[in-house]
């Protein structure tokens, strides 16, 4: 590889691949395996990986971004932290003429020429799927389904994207009301704080609707101090289908799980390979996932890898 700071065009002198990537943060499981899945797939496809962690902080990422311009890489790859404030930032990468990959998480530019594609999830779909599912659920209940949402961090594509694909579904069903809907940030820590808060304020809840696996088991643990049965007393879906989440769905604690893949990394090295040789390829690339119930993730434990 190369220094990445000795003169113009250092980044193709070894005809080996420099990536610069910046990551969103360690915000949750899933965020764990992504950025695994990411280091290990660039070692594999021999791309050298010039990696970087924002802390949940845009202002960290542009910074991350603009040093990978400043040291000339071929191809800058990012998950960006909220949907709005690149343009500026992408231009400037554009100018330079460095590929840019979007993972995970989308942009808000208006301007689509500013990066080469977008692979990662159908959110809107997630959040309609977990809908869907409490729509089914709750066809046998008398009274009002009064749900708390733990909403993912504010801004982010995965947190406005699974708050409108949920509420589009829950139209179905007008028993199903949101009765308190906040952001917990994606982590476990938060989502404990802003649950404990908001079971106190709404003692009526039935349901818990958290944006990730993360806040749903901070919440757990939220719901059993208050002396209530997760899972039981509150029914909880949640988005990931991580490790911890899929225990404690296989365990009662969860009722039903919509998935996210977080293993981006082996197609995010194919495409910088191709954008790097100047290939065309896909604008948009979406990744396939699937619904998990109490016994498909028992059935599905043993295998998973994170
Ligand atoms: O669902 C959450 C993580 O952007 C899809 O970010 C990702 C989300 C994921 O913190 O756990």
């Amino acid at each position: 590889g190369c220094g990445g700071d000795s003169g113009s065009g250092s980044g193709n002198d070894d005809g080996k691949i420099t990536m610069g990537f910046a990551q969103v943060g360690a915000e949750s499981g899933w965020r764990t395996a992504n950025t695994k899945s990411i280091q290990e797939s660039a070692k594999a496809a021999g791309i050298e990986l010039k990696f970087s962690d924002a802390q949940q902080k845009q202002e960290n990422q542009i910074k991350a971004i603009r040093s990978y311009i400043a040291q000339k890489v071929d191809v800058i790859a990012f998950s960006p932290v909220i949907e709005s404030g690149w343009d500026q930032v992408l231009k400037e990468a554009k100018d330079a003429e460095i590929p840019v990959i979007l993972t995970d998480r989308a942009v808000d530019s208006k301007d689509t020429s500013l990066y080469e594609t977008f692979i990662g999830s159908d959110f809107v779909l997630e959040g309609k799927k977990a809908g869907e599912w409490l729509v089914e659920d709750s066809k046998a209940a008398k009274g009002p389904v009064n749900v708390i949402q733990l909403e993912g961090t504010t801004g982010a594509a995965p947190a406005n994207d699974r708050k409108s694909g949920f509420a589009d579904a829950i139209k179905a069903d007008p028993k199903i009301k949101v009765v308190a809907s906040q952001d917990g940030d994606f982590t476990r820590a938060k989502g404990k704080e802003v649950m404990e808060a908001l079971l106190k304020a709404h003692p009526e809840t039935n349901v818990l609707y958290a944006h990730n696996d993360d806040m749903g088991l901070g919440a757990i643990e939220a719901i059993e101090a208050a002396g209530k049965k997760p899972g039981v007393d509150i029914k909880i879906v949640t988005v990931d289908a991580v490790k911890d989440g899929m225990t404690a769905l296989s365990e009662g604690k969860i009722n039903f799980i919509v998935e996210c893949s977080p293993l981006l990394g082996p197609q995010l090295m194919d495409l910088a390979k191709q954008v790097v040789d100047g290939k065309k390829v896909e604008k948009r690339i979406l990744t396939e996932e699937t619904t998990f119930t109490q016994e498909q993730a028992k059935a599905a434990l043993p295998e998973r890898k994170y």
